[in-house]
């Protein structure tokens, strides 16, 4: 039988194989190459233009820290959005917090939400919550009309090549901040830190001139390049690292207090790079 496996080649020295079981779903949407695979060794995954995105296997060390941190930090969120994040992950872990009055998933293509909801039901079925609302449609434009009306916002994007590019410069910042209530804070993923340094930098630079707090924190996703991943909260108010944590009655595999705390401690080469 023929093998079927998928390359994600990063640089021109750098790739990763995945042993493909099954391909369940491809097309070509109006932004990009959208397919759902049955991976070998991590169970389903999204995979758009050729990077994994998801996979069920290590999705909840992505999509816990990336809103599990802000959740924990904002003392009462009420009103949240999420940019990107089609696959329902990260919204999925907004609507643990039960405060949580109503969120916003914005994505561009109706197709990733479309494929998900079929295919993996274990990120998308959060969005059936009564207290989600999807609107279809580009998150640059959506925040430029949407003023001081956030407790957080989640920034649950593609990696920065292409049309992604406009979601990790200091003009989106500046929307995000506009967006946002006069407590509320952001987190964006920003990437590997060892394959997208300059961006890390850069992006870093861009949301501590804007945020009176600006934190890196670390996360770990087998599937992503390298392993590491990154993640930036701007936060108007709130420092993550010294308020006093909520209590909480709900699951979660990833995330917990002192992870909570030790995501901000950083290896020496990552604070080199926001140095
Ligand atoms: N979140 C983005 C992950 C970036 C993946 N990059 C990579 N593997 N090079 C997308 C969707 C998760 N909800």
């Amino acid at each position: 039988m023929v093998e079927h496996w998928l390359t994600e080649k990063h640089t021109a020295g750098y790739s990763v194989n995945w042993k493909i079981k099954e391909t369940l779903h491809k097309e070509t949407t109006p932004f990009q190459d959208l397919e759902i695979v049955e991976m070998e060794e991590f169970g389903r995954a999204l995979i758009l233009d050729g990077i994994v995105q998801t996979t069920v296997k290590d999705e909840f060390m992505y999509h816990e820290m990336l809103a599990q941190v802000p959740l924990f930090t904002h003392p009462n969120p009420e009103k949240v959005l999420v940019v990107g994040g089609g696959d329902g992950g990260t919204i999925r872990e907004v609507m643990k917090h039960k405060e949580v009055k109503e969120a916003y998933l914005i994505e561009i293509d109706t197709k990733v939400i479309a494929a998900c909801k079929e295919f993996l039901p274990e990120t998308s079925y959060a969005l059936e919550d009564e207290r989600c609302h999807i609107i279809i449609e580009d998150g640059i434009k959506y925040l430029k009309e949407h003023q001081n009306e956030f407790d957080i916002i989640l920034i649950d994007s593609s990696d920065p090549i292409g049309p992604a590019m406009k979601l990790f410069v200091k003009e989106f910042y500046q929307d995000i901040y506009g967006a946002l209530k006069e407590d509320g804070l952001f987190v964006a993923q920003t990437g590997s830190p060892i394959f997208n340094k300059d961006l890390l930098r850069t992006v870093y630079e861009a949301i501590d001139s804007i945020f009176p707090v600006a934190k890196t924190y670390l996360t770990t996703v087998p599937t992503y390049v390298g392993g590491f991943w990154t993640f930036t909260l701007g936060s108007k108010k709130f420092d993550p690292t010294e308020i006093k944590l909520k209590e909480y009655n709900f699951i979660n595999r990833y995330w917990n207090p002192e992870i909570h705390k030790e995501a901000f401690s950083l290896p020496e080469f990552i604070k080199d790079v926001l140095r």
